[in-house]
């Protein structure tokens, strides 16, 4: 790193002081806190995802800022590798060591001595690092995007390309599409998306039910608005109507959106008794996250978390699969310790290849990808469906030697639409709705014959507010607490007290709070656990 480059650096980050007393922790999907806060934290990243550029040169590297399912006032950034997954674990530590960096003249050592480890040549004329950024609708949005901005050019040979409103998932897919050498821009997306999504309607055999009008909650934030940009631009005969645009005045993910609803069980703002027995569905804050509930009586809903999509797609790709003639594939699913009992009891019933990973869709992801086809999804709706380059090769190459429109050629052809149709980088509320759209079709489903798949076993999700999270450590799996010790034998205890009982802690990566979760055999058995559970949290740990 020659003096121009340290100058550039010193100089820069100067703009950008550390805040006092801020601790930050890249979490489970990257820095999140209060917005007003993070200035520094996001320049950093934006040095931090240039170097990324040009240590795997020639690539293009995300950087999304937002909060996702957090409150309106809060921000973040989540940073896209080339392949359009997470940023690697592996530089997790070096983000954690840059953001805490008391000083310009600290920051600027760590840089150097990260570079030389890495080998990366900075300014060495020719290559050019480029990093891609994409904001939500969060008000602190824009000017923390300039920080990026600046960041990330203040590494010689490094550009930032504003590519402005997105939801997280447009970027990921952006970013993979951009390295890979294909057409990556916003309309490629929705191209991609509403073709794909038309070939799997028409390969529809029988149509055995009418399709009916779809409402979604778009959590007052960049989902809804993308979604209607789709359906004016690409898909005009898909009856959705949306609603929780934020364009009438409502907050960001309060009382509504996917992370709501799921948690909490109950309606979004917006929906009520009119809304009785209709299909609907829920995005989080930045369409990364999605959700179907019916509102069975009053603001009581039937939801349909992220196991039960997961379960339907399991169901489709699997009917295809075994359509086709000689063992091809290996097919399984991946979920969390949040995973619904009785979700992993009807996955393993259909004879799935059922594997557990910390939570976190990178960890969810590294696990599917080592299957011909591997889904994942979380409790919490994030989740997709990944295909292996070479199993697509395979399907495109058998699909030339088959005669058109037999079973095992529409089998095909459906497979390879549903690869074009789910983003494979990153779950995508957006994709993963028209893929549960044009499978209940298929099927001839209405929403409440989707959720007779299996009965969900009673559960309950409670956030405890402790003086330091920290201190809750896990196992790998996260269904035990390592510490504070002595707090997983109470918590067996109370778990022993009711039948099916489970539950676990740990530790949230994105909110300052500790997550209980409990499930049992009836409703007032899973709330009584989660609230004994919680309070040994507070007696544990304290209240915050
Ligand atoms: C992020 C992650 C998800 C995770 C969620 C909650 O979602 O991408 O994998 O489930 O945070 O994590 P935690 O329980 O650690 O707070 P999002 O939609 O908020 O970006």
């Amino acid at each position: 790193m020659d003096e121009t480059q340290i100058a550039s650096l010193l100089k820069s980050s100067d703009i950008f002081p550390l805040p006092q007393s801020l601790k930050l922790s890249y979490g489970t999907a990257g820095f999140r806190g209060d917005a007003s806060l993070l200035d520094s934290t996001v320049y950093r990243v934006g040095i931090l995802s240039s170097l990324r550029s040009l240590k795997l040169k020639p690539s293009t590297i995300g950087l999304m800022i937002t909060a996702s399912h957090n409150r309106v006032s809060d921000n973040g950034i989540k940073v896209a590798d080339p392949s359009g997954g997470m940023l690697s674990q592996e530089w997790e530590p070096f983000a954690d060591q840059i953001a805490n960096a008391s000083s310009p003249q600290e920051l600027v050592a760590l840089i150097r001595e990260f570079i030389e480890r890495e080998e990366i040549s900075i300014g060495g004329g020719g290559d050019v690092g480029e990093v891609w950024l994409g904001r939500d609708t969060r008000p602190s949005g824009e000017s923390l995007l300039r920080a990026a901005e600046i960041g990330v050019s203040s590494v010689s040979g490094c550009v930032a390309v504003d590519k402005g409103v997105l939801t997280t998932p447009q970027l990921h897919w952006m970013v993979r599409a951009k390295n890979k050498g294909l057409n990556a821009t916003e309309s490629d997306y929705f191209e991609s998306l509403s073709t794909s999504f038309k070939c799997l309607i028409d390969l529809i055999p029988v149509k055995k039910l009418e399709s009916s009008k779809l409402v979604l909650d778009g959590a007052n934030g960049v989902g809804g608005e993308k979604m209607e940009e789709l359906l004016r631009g690409y898909l005009r005969n898909l009856d959705v109507e949306v609603r929780n645009t934020g364009r009438d005045g409502g907050v960001l993910n309060e009382s509504v959106g996917a992370d709501f609803v799921q948690k909490e069980k109950v309606v979004p703002l917006g929906f009520g008794v009119n809304d009785v027995g209709v299909r609907c569905a829920s995005f989080d804050g930045d369409a990364d996250r999605l959700v179907y509930f019916y509102v069975s009586s009053g603001d009581k809903i039937e939801l349909l978390d992220g196991d039960k999509i997961l379960s339907l797609f399991a169901l489709f790709i699997k009917e295809q699969l075994n359509t086709l003639e000689g063992k091809l594939s290996r097919l399984g699913v991946v979920q969390t310790a949040y995973a619904n009992g009785a979700s992993t009891d009807y996955l393993k019933g259909l004879g799935l290849d059922v594997v557990f990973a910390k939570t976190g869709v990178k960890h969810l992801h590294e696990k599917a990808a080592e299957f011909d086809v591997g889904i994942y999804f979380e409790a919490n709706g994030h989740g997709t469906i990944l295909f292996s380059e070479s199993f697509v090769s395979l399907l495109v190459g058998k699909q030339k030697d088959l005669s058109e429109g037999s079973d095992e050629y529409n089998a095909v052809s459906r497979l390879v639409a549903v690869s074009n149709l789910i983003n494979q980088a990153v779950g995508d509320a957006i994709s993963g709705l028209l893929l549960v759209e044009v499978i209940l079709q298929h099927m001839g489903w209405s929403v409440q014959k989707w959720n007779e798949l299996y009965k969900d076993l009673p559960s309950r999700q409670v956030k405890v507010e402790v003086p330091d999270r920290t201190a809750v450590v896990t196992t790998s799996e996260e269904t035990e607490a390592l510490k504070p010790l002595g707090i997983q034998d109470a918590i067996n205890g109370e778990i022993k007290k009711y039948k099916r009982g489970r539950a676990f802690i740990r530790p949230s990566g994105t909110e300052d709070v500790v997550r209980v979760y409990a499930e049992a055999s009836t409703q007032e058995d899973a709330d009584s656990l989660g609230d004994s559970v919680a309070q040994l949290v507070k007696s544990f740990l304290g209240s915050g």
